[in-house]
């Protein structure tokens, strides 16, 4: 899938230090690796069957900041994405209201890439659907079947009589690979109890071996799509998706695998599994989340309906750089809610900011322009800490100092703001 537009990212003076972030399988702040001047993430996509949240904004917005850092810290940057446009609710909803599920995908995909080129999200390098990626997967989950980390299961409601279902098994990954359950997570029994039946899991299918295994692949069911293969007619289980198409962007080992943290368990402790039984190494280096945007005090979420939709803030006139500062308020790993009181906030600071930076400009970079590059680049290498950039800039704006433009160019550049006024 094509992605979206560049935003430009202005060269800073100097370089700013490797980032540093909460990698949530071992507790504590790391740099990620570093293979030849390049870094790789991996950010989860969208289930396509609902516009653009503040939820998915703030997670995208998160990774966005992860890789500004990098750039200015003079790093290549291989980013890569996918879309889940084959999925129970995807298909559910377009049942409900009477859409091809094809046609639901592709408008909110559209919808999408308009709301991330309007908040100057940067777009990955490779934007994969995984009805592009049904063969690396149909091919996946047969090399687990050979080497014994893939089962079937009896389908009694298969289209076609005798087909099955094929699960991990994720006793043998454990057994046989250095992937164990909890490596990604560090969860407790309990706590993957609970999320992995919240969260898409089928702990009650008769004739798993192990509560947890998750679905490979999906024999074809009458009704819903499926593509032959040589495991059989069907579609791709959730979590192979991102495995294989990390995997084929990547590499075997790639440095972030990211998302919100709703992500955590099962599926990024599920995709490193699979990945690792394919490869025999280490997925990720770093699993880094961003905390959930709730919205009238519930997790903003497509299945509740309680959203607040980009594009609708665009619709109504709303500066999209006000709901990227608004996002930028709270630290990306907080969980937190929206409310119409943080944007205004953010409205009125965006206006304070780009008053101060129309002030008469001056020849040179003052003292004060680069001490305060320095402060954010610091602060945000250290886990992205964007309240205390958003309260370095206000200090300077309320500083009254000329410019010639550096604090600009390190607003537009790392917190991917552009302070020229738009012409409206
Ligand atoms: N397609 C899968 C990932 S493979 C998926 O989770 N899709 S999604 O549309 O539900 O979410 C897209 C991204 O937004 C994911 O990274 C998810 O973790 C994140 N996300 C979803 N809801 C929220 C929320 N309320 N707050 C923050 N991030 C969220
Ligand atoms: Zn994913």
């Amino acid at each position: 899938m094509h992605s979206w537009s560049r935003p430009v990212v202005p060269p800073l003076p100097g370089r700013g230090p490797v980032p540093r972030v909460f990698d949530d399988s071992t507790g504590s702040l790391v740099e990620a690796a570093v293979v030849d001047g390049r870094v790789g993430l991996y950010v989860c996509g969208i289930t396509p069957y609902d516009a653009t949240h503040l939820g998915h904004a703030s997670t995208y917005l998160a990774f966005d900041g992860l890789q500004r850092l990098w750039i200015d810290a003079g790093l290549d940057v291989d980013y890569v994405q996918n879309i889940t446009d084959v999925d129970d609710p995807l298909l559910e909803r377009a049942t409900a209201t009477g859409v091809d599920w094809r046609e639901l995908a592709q408008s909110q995909v559209d919808l999408f890439r308009t709301d991330m080129a309007a908040l100057r999200v940067l777009p990955p390098r490779d934007y994969v659907a995984v009805t592009e990626a049904v063969a690396p997967v149909a091919d996946a989950v047969r090399r687990l079947v050979d080497a014994g980390f893939g089962y079937e299961v009896d389908t009694p409601d298969a289209r076609d009589a005798g087909s099955r279902d094929i699960y991990f098994d994720i006793d043998a990954a454990a057994e046989r690979t250095e992937w164990h359950l909890g490596l990604e997570s560090r969860l407790d029994a309990a706590a993957m109890a609970e999320f992995f039946a919240e969260r898409g899991g089928d702990p009650d299918r008769a004739g798993k071996r192990n509560r947890l295994d998750p679905l490979l692949w999906r024999a074809a069911r009458v009704g819903e799509p499926s593509w032959p293969s040589p495991v059989g007619e069907g579609r791709p289980g959730w979590h192979i998706e991102c495995s294989v198409i990390a995997l084929d962007s990547l590499g075997p080992h790639f440095s972030v695998q990211g998302g919100g943290s709703d992500l955590v368990f099962p599926h990024h402790e599920f995709s490193a599994a699979h990945a690792t039984a394919l490869t025999g190494q280490r997925f990720a280096d770093v699993h880094a989340h961003a905390g959930m945007v709730a919205y009238q005090g519930e997790k903003m979420s497509k299945s509740l309906g309680n959203l607040v939709l980009v594009s609708a803030l665009r619709a109504a006139g709303v500066d999209p750089s006000a709901v990227r500062l608004a996002v930028l308020a709270h630290h990306y790993r907080d969980d937190w809610e929206w409310t119409d009181q943080g944007l205004a906030e953010a409205i009125t600071r965006l206006e304070r900011w780009r008053d101060a930076v129309a002030r008469p400009t001056a020849s040179a970079p003052h003292d004060d322009e680069v001490a305060l590059l320095d402060e954010l680049r610091t602060v945000l290498s250290s886990d992205l800490d964007t309240p205390a950039a958003l309260a370095a800039m206000d200090r300077w704006t309320a500083g009254g100092h000329a410019t010639n433009g550096l604090v600009a160019q390190t607003i537009d550049a790392l917190l991917g703001i552009d302070l020229t006024r738009p012409t409206t």
